[in-house]
């Protein structure tokens, strides 16, 4: 009996301790404005309480509020430095409670991605516990704490819904996003989207890349190298 009990307990705590530690803020792309219809677009998601950046130029801060199942979020500026810190606004918090349906007008996340065409964004705001919320056949590219992705918590994560096209400034170029068979590919395009060519292959395991948060909470630890940070494309 004693024996049954304990392992109860355990399972109580490990249950416990997993639903409390990682709960992921998810804004999932629509084109409709009732968030209906199959995600379409590019998503963006990342653990509360922890201060990141898509693109370098601004930085975000979600948190989670239990007692009305809802979330605020936050942009602060972006230093250009290798550790940032969410300290100086550059709006007001926003508020919304999960499965709000909102406009993506003036919520940029990242600023090299932008939407051939004139197609308007909607974000469905969804919130994963213990790990992101992302719908089935999509494009991720993660970015993890811990250099084994096999074994790492996921930061801060992009997602494509299949085919999505997305012009990248940097890059001069549209490319169109895609899931073969669970292998996440693209496809460079002419400007307008068509003519889709030269698929290639952007499966990544696991690089390691530079530090590119600051974690509020006290884990995991932020005084650490280069190494304990990676990236990963694949398909979920
Ligand atoms: C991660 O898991 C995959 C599939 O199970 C395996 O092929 C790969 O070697 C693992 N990578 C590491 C670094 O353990
Ligand atoms: C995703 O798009 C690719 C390329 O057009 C297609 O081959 C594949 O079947 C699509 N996957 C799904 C699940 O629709
Ligand atoms: C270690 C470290 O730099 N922690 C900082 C992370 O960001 C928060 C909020 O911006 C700061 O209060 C911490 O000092």
């Amino acid at each position: 009996m004693k024996i049954i009990i304990s392992s109860l307990l355990l399972i109580l705590l490990f249950n416990f301790s997993n639903s409390y530690q990682k709960l992921y803020i998810n804004f999932v792309p629509y084109e409709s404005s009732d968030c209906s219809g199959n995600p379409s677009g590019v998503g963006y998601g990342g653990l509360v309480d922890t201060c990141f950046t898509f693109d370098n130029s601004r930085n975000w801060l979600f948190k989670y509020l239990e007692q009305d199942d809802s979330i605020t979020f936050t942009k602060y500026n972006n230093r250009g430095g290798v550790t940032e810190l969410c300290e100086i606004k550059s709006m007001p918090t926003q508020t919304a409670s999960v499965g709000d349906c909102i406009s993506g007008k003036d919520l940029i996340f990242n600023s090299f991605y932008q939407q051939p065409g004139s197609q308007e964004i909607y974000y469905q705001v969804q919130v994963g516990k213990g790990e992101p919320f992302i719908a089935p056949n999509t494009y991720v590219v993660s970015h993890n704490y811990g250099s084994d992705c096999n074994d790492s918590d996921i930061i801060l994560y992009e997602t494509f819904s299949n085919q999505t096209q997305v012009y990248i400034s940097i890059f001069g170029s549209v490319y169109e996003f895609y899931c073969l068979d669970g292998t996440p590919m693209t496809m460079a395009c002419a400007n307008d989207g068509s003519d889709c060519s030269n698929p290639q292959d952007q499966s990544i395991s696991c690089d390691p890349t530079s530090p590119f948060f600051n974690t509020t909470s006290v884990s995991p630890d932020t005084s650490s190298s280069d190494s304990l940070y990676s990236f990963n494309t694949y398909c979920y």
